[in-house]
């Protein structure tokens, strides 16, 4: 069927229904992105190709930071925030530990739970049960359909341990750090590796009683980020102090990314950094496609398995190994 007139004439009512903001439609080729079948891939592929013109046009936000900063708290008063200023919100979430806990999505919905009842909003939790690899591979392609839905803004929510706020930065325009006020050594917690992606530290919690702590905690941010971004010339990260859960600060927050995100348009980084990600973006599609061509083939996995095998007994060299894999893959080293 694929490439089929049907076919073709279904992406093009999908890729319409998707631009009409028919959000039934957006969840369904959502889920075709995610799908890992090859002739979903292929569909997928042509529909991303056919919205392409219109995708690009939104503010992408990564929102990151450990476990209980208050990411979803933030995300969801900001969300509403926005909203009511008339923007269309998408909202993903590539949170490893949500989708190994079954739990903490029904938590993030709850979380969320106001903004997620607004039609001007889309939430979109990443896939259970998906490697990290697979969520951040597809949300990519989960930020290009919202975009041709017409969501303007697109906030993607991501835990700060591993690896998944790396692939999240390259996914987006800014990238903003959640952190919180904490007892004495106030940066613990935060790796120097998330530090060096942020464009904002916004320092949450700063209510009640932890006001003073989340001042200081806020200098202490300054300090190190001084020192961290000395000698990069386009790097200049601010830090801020809010509260999500009584919507303090908020507004200042959202003013620092507009000013960050129309200062990387005014010097054309912006083209710049997103025609980079898309390249990586290929690159990453394109050597996925190829391992799983190579890993498909029974002859090839049960080398793959051996070889590997030999490689953890230190029978045989990474090296050796993988020459090896490439040899019988038939891959031909370029003269
Ligand atoms: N005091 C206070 N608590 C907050 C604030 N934001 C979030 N929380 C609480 O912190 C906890 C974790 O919040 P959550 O948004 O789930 O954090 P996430 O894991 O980073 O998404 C929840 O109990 C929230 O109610 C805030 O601004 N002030
Ligand atoms: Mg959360």
């Amino acid at each position: 069927m694929r490439g089929s007139d049907t076919s073709k004439k279904d992406i093009e009512r999908t890729a319409k229904a998707i631009r009409d903001g028919d959000r039934v439609a957006l969840a369904r080729a959502i889920t075709l992105v995610e799908s890992a079948k090859p002739g979903d891939q292929v569909d997928a592929a042509a529909l991303l190709d056919r919205l392409l013109p219109y995708t690009g046009k939104s503010i992408r936000v990564g929102i990151s930071g450990v476990p209980g900063a208050g990411k979803s708290t933030l995300i969801d008063q900001l969300g509403l925030n926005l909203v009511a200023e008339d923007h269309k919100v998408a909202v993903l979430a590539v949170d490893p530990t949500s989708s190994r806990s079954g739990g903490s999505i029904l938590g993030d919905k709850t979380r969320m739970g106001r903004l997620a009842a607004d039609p001007r909003a889309y939430i979109r939790p990443s896939p259970a049960g998906d490697s990290l690899g697979g969520v951040t591979k597809t949300t990519r392609e989960t930020i290009a359909l919202a975009e041709a839905a017409g969501h303007d803004v697109v906030l993607v929510e991501t835990v700060g341990v591993g690896q998944s706020e790396t692939a999240v930065a390259n996914m987006v325009d800014v990238f903003v750090v959640v952190a919180i006020p904490g007892a004495g050594d106030e940066l613990q917690g935060i790796k120097r590796g998330l530090l060096e992606l942020a464009d904002i530290i916004a320092v949450n919690k700063a209510d009640s009683d932890q006001v003073v702590r989340a001042d200081r905690a806020a200098m202490e941010y300054r300090t190190a980020l001084h020192i961290l971004s000395a000698g990069h010339e386009n790097w200049d990260p601010q830090v801020l102090t809010l509260s999500a859960r009584d919507n303090k600060g908020l507004d200042a927050l959202w003013a620092k990314v507009k000013e960050r995100h129309a200062a990387l348009a005014a010097s054309g980084a912006l083209d710049e950094r997103r025609s980079g990600q898309a390249a990586l973006w290929m690159r990453e599609i394109f050597e996925q496609r190829l391992l799983a061509a190579f890993k498909g083939g029974k002859r090839a996995a049960r080398h793959f398995q051996e070889l590997e095998d030999k490689v953890r007994a230190g029978e045989m060299t990474a090296a050796a190994a993988a020459h090896e894999l490439a040899r019988l893959a038939g891959i031909k080293d370029a003269d």
